[in-house]
């Protein structure tokens, strides 16, 4: 199947910013926009997870929807791009979204090493190309106790890990973000140890539900949310989900992980989701999805128990944290 990623758009295809406008203007004169009216366009099929949510990102047209996507009221496109964690763009929340304005995620290349027959540099459009992308929303669950539900657009990261031929040694796979002080100013501190880095277990990676994301909401990654390419575990705590990814390599070794690195104490390297499982400081039983009112329970694996806990059968996970 030929999927158009944004820069095969023809300026035809898209709907430009002025008509976008106007048709925003068009539903807020209509008296739709208002108190409840994204519950509202939520409903409509027309307006579901619609790019217009996305207003400066370039959409994704003719996204198929995955059967993995949960049926759950979507974050707010506003709260997800603007409560966030990126410390290469600072520490407090709304940090990323002010500092990553003037970040350019292009030109952008993915090198890929370690233990695989095709290792290599590859450009972002070369690493894309092979795979068709679908929309996927997901539960996001941070380990600060506080969570969102998310229309990601990407494909799964066992199709892309498969395309390298990883080698019989290959037994985790280590993520990199970029490093570049000058584009990614929280990096001149040293709150945590650059770049950002993040493991899976092979057969965790090469699970169907783990996904390279490049979109969100139908249209691109805000940088804020680590354009141009970043990873969605949706059973891991939001920490696993590294964000504007260029190195992946292929390790017989498990990989050092900046929050495991940081403190080994609050943060395992598996940090699967449990509420069984207290964090050092806090309880994990319960969490703010952003938007409401009332807490709700923690979800074992976040919700997606069935599909994953197979992979840790045998395993202490009060141990294996
Ligand atoms: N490179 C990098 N990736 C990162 C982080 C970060 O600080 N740097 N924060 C993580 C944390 S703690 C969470 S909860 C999610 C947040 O993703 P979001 O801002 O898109 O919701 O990104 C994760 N990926
Ligand atoms: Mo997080």
């Amino acid at each position: 199947m030929l999927i158009k990623r944004p820069e095969a758009i023809k300026p035809s295809e898209i709907t430009d910013q002025a008509t976008y406008l106007e048709r925003r203007r068009f539903i807020r004169d209509s008296g739709l926009l208002g108190v409840g009216v994204a519950a509202t366009l939520a409903g409509l099929p027309w307006a579901k997870n619609s790019w217009a949510e996305a207003p400066d990102r370039r959409p994704f047209p003719e996204l198929r929807k995955s059967p993995f996507s949960i049926d759950e009221k979507l974050t707010e496109y506003e709260d997800a791009t603007s409560y966030n964690n990126f410390y290469e763009f600072g520490t407090g929340k709304s940090d990323p979204k002010e500092n990553a304005q003037s970040f350019v995620p292009r030109p952008w290349s993915v090198v890929v090493d370690g233990a695989c027959e095709k290792p290599g540099s590859y450009d972002l459009e070369d690493f894309l190309r092979p795979h068709p992308l679908e929309e996927r929303i997901y539960r996001l669950r941070c380990v600060e106790a506080w969570s969102m539900v998310i229309p990601w657009v990407g494909f799964s990261l066992g199709d892309a890990l498969k395309r390298f031929q990883p080698t019989s040694r290959a037994k985790y796979v280590a993520f990199y973000t970029l490093h570049d002080p000058e584009r990614m100013p929280g990096q001149k501190r040293q709150v945590l140890k650059w770049p950002y880095r993040e493991g899976l277990r092979m057969d965790e990676a090469m699970h169907p539900l783990a996904m390279l994301a490049v979109g969100m909401y139908g249209a691109e990654l805000p940088n804020q949310n680590g354009a141009p390419l970043r990873l969605v575990v949706p059973w891991k705590y939001g920490f696993k989900s590294i964000k504007s990814i260029v190195r992946i390599s292929f390790t017989e070794e498990q990989p050092v992980c900046t929050w495991n690195q940081v403190q080994p104490n609050e943060y395992g390297f598996y940090s699967n989701v449990n509420p069984n499982v207290d964090h050092l400081r806090w309880s994990q039983k319960k969490e703010r999805r952003i938007g409401n009112w009332l807490k709700q329970e923690t979800l074992m694996f976040n919700g997606y128990a069935e599909q994953v806990a197979s992979l840790y059968s045998g395993m202490d996970l009060k141990q294996y944290f």
